[in-house]
């Protein structure tokens, strides 16, 4: 169990949470000299900068964006007096990639994994109805012993730079919203949900942690805020009559209410949205309560102009607001744990989301995306390293798991994007991970992990670990594209094929397809890049995709064009996206959306 609860913070009559989100004071340590020049106590300079984003978009200095090393933030938090008698947390939705946290110049905690939300218990180490300085040290590093995986290399000149093994910008910083929250000394800790329907009704299983002995109780209400089912003890179950379930865009949400009771009096009292749905894999069907759905929609990114991978609440609107138009019911969350924002509104908006941990990068090579399209292969999980890598892998999927199994939008768990299979050292590593999801959730949803081109039937040694086949394919962009497409189409439904012989019995998805495609570039006839190579692309996928009887759903590399480190594949940038970066569609959307729309409801089923 992790040793703080992921609870989202929320004011309730038991509970403070104060935002420490705006302009903190910012600068670099690129001779990571910061302790010894006592910057713990405060840093030097007079830079500010804005919290939530990442830091590297905002400077015109190029050695900024790409810094690779410690930054420092710094805040002063003014901590009331009248929570004198309570815990007090700072919780960060997330440092990139690993934290040191100094309050009052006290190293009071680190964490490492950039995509989770961490706490730091201060409660020991403020001072009430006073300002306390916050300090905080972020180092961006890659390392083939944390996810995302990657390396640091240093230039002649003695510059430190981000060399990943993925294709996303190494953003960094704290991108995520910062909290300062108070809660009860016995308070709590944590919750899991299960649900069985039966006809009209529904039971919810629970199991509440708290840290102490007292009473709990649980109260389930409407949308009208009418009680709904009550429920006694840390363990059991809340009876609802005609339940409205948790559906596709058809969200129905209840509000869960949880207390510690001393008598009457209330200890502690927290509140979650929760959503009743069950999500099941049977045969090659994914059922969201027992009904067959087949997927549409994208792997996406958090990533805009300016802010980076920083959490922008108006991306995530517009975001949601063209799915929506384009007819998706779903994503993933390609290839890292996003903000808890976009969860919450995925749960109301009814999108079904493929929750990813950010193991991205587990093959060795720089561009390894495109070398493993090559069928080149690399040991990567036979290193020395490899079982220092396992445990922050681990600890990142205890993470995911505890912040985001109450989310009834979250169907899936995906464990890994496009590692190494092909060799025998990998099987044992799956293993675990695959266990570990399992073990952890009690709603038991499908694991799946995104294979990589070269992850076919005769070679790849891992894909029975998934519940879902998830393909990643890339047949008439990186194979046989422009002129030859039809050679790509043959190659395509040879492998489909293969799969097809296998007679696995499991729903396969694809969670990658797509062609980089410049938003202002139009060709009659098309040539790769344009417009109108992207919609001749997508009708060849597509017709693939309705073929086969097994394929349950498709998700489009990317949902938006998005930044990457600078190179010759790259236009600045992934330019695969329906979307442009500014979120204006490309001529594809409108084909796309004709599809989607078009699709029946069950398709397949
Ligand atoms: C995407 C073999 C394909 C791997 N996939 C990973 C993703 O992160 C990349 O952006 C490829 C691409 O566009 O090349």
């Amino acid at each position: 169990m992790l040793e703080y609860s992921m609870l989202y913070p929320r004011t309730t009559l038991s509970r403070r949470s104060i935002s420490m989100d705006g302009m903190w004071k910012f600068c670099t340590d690129a001779k990571s000299a910061g302790e010894q020049e006592g910057w713990n106590d405060g840093i030097p300079g007079n830079d500010r900068i804005p919290v939530p984003a990442s830091f590297q978009d905002f400077y015109t200095e190029k050695d900024i964006r790409e810094f690779a090393g410690d930054v420092w933030y710094e805040k002063d938090m003014f901590v009331p007096g009248e929570w004198e008698r309570k815990k007090i947390f700072i919780r960060f939705g997330a440092a990139t990639h690993r934290a040191v946290v100094y309050v009052n110049g006290r190293r009071i905690t680190e964490h490492e994994g950039g995509f989770l939300p961490f706490l730091a218990d201060v409660t020991d180490a403020v001072r009430y109805n006073a300002y306390n300085k916050v300090v905080v040290k972020v180092n961006n590093e890659l390392t083939v012993t944390n996810i995302p995986c990657g390396e640091t290399h240093i230039l002649p000149d003695g510059k430190k730079m981000n060399r990943p093994y993925f294709d996303f910008f190494n953003y960094a910083g704290l991108q995520r919203s910062v909290h300062l929250v108070a809660v009860p000394r016995e308070y709590i800790f944590d919750f899991d949900l299960q649900y069985a329907l039966s006809g009209k009704n529904a039971s919810v299983h629970y199991a509440v942690k708290t840290t102490g002995e007292h009473a709990v109780e649980l109260s389930l209400l409407d949308q009208t805020g009418k009680e709904v089912a009550t429920a006694k003890g840390k363990n059991g179950t809340l009876e609802v009559e005609n339940a409205r379930l948790w559906r596709v865009h058809d969200a129905y949400l209840y509000r869960l209410v949880v207390r510690i009771l001393d008598g009457d009096a209330i200890i502690d009292e927290y509140e979650q949205n929760i959503g009743i749905r069950t999500v099941e894999v049977k045969g090659t069907s994914i059922l969201l309560n027992g009904e067959s759905v087949y997927l549409k929609g994208f792997g996406k990114h958090e990533d805009s102009d300016i802010a980076g991978r920083g959490f922008n609440i108006c991306m995530m609107k517009r975001d949601f607001e063209l799915m929506k138009w384009i007819g998706a019911n779903s994503f993933r969350t390609a290839h890292y744990p996003y903000s808890e924002e976009i969860y919450e509104m995925a749960d109301q908006e009814g999108f079904l989301v493929i929750d990813e941990v950010a193991a991205v990068g587990m093959f060795e090579s720089l561009m390894n995306f495109m070398e493993a399209s090559t069928g080149k292969k690399t040991a990567f999980f036979e290193k020395e390293t490899t079982p220092i890598l396992l445990k922050a892998h681990k600890r990142a999927i205890e993470e995911l798991i505890t912040r985001d199994k109450n989310h009834p939008c979250v169907i899936a768990w995906s464990l890994l994007n496009e590692p190494e299979t092909t060799n025998e050292a990998a099987v044992p590593y799956f293993k675990e991970v695959f266990e570990l999801a399992h073990a952890l959730d009690v709603q038991k949803r499908p694991r799946t992990f995104a294979l990589i081109m070269n992850s076919v039937p005769g070679a790849c040694k891992c894909y029975s670990f998934s519940d879902i086949i998830a393909l990643n394919r890339y047949y008439g962009w990186y194979v046989k594209g422009g002129y030859e497409i039809s050679e790509a189409e043959v190659l395509f439904r040879k492998e489909m094929d293969e799969w097809k012989a296998l007679n696995l019995n499991k729903p396969f998805l694809f969670t990658e397809y797509g062609a980089d495609t410049l938003g202002m570039e139009h060709k009659l006839p098309s040539v790769m890049w344009s417009q109108e190579y992207q919609e001749e692309y997508l009708n060849m996928t597509n017709a693939v995709f309705d073929s086969y009887d097994f394929i349950r759903g498709e998700q489009i590399w990317n949902f938006a064009d998005f930044q990457t480190t600078e190179g010759i594949l790259r236009v600045n940038g992934n330019k695969k996206g329906i979307f442009t970066r500014q979120r204006q569609p490309k001529d594809a959307a409108y084909l796309l959306r004709k599809r989607w729309k078009e699709l029946p409801p069950y398709y397949k089923a």
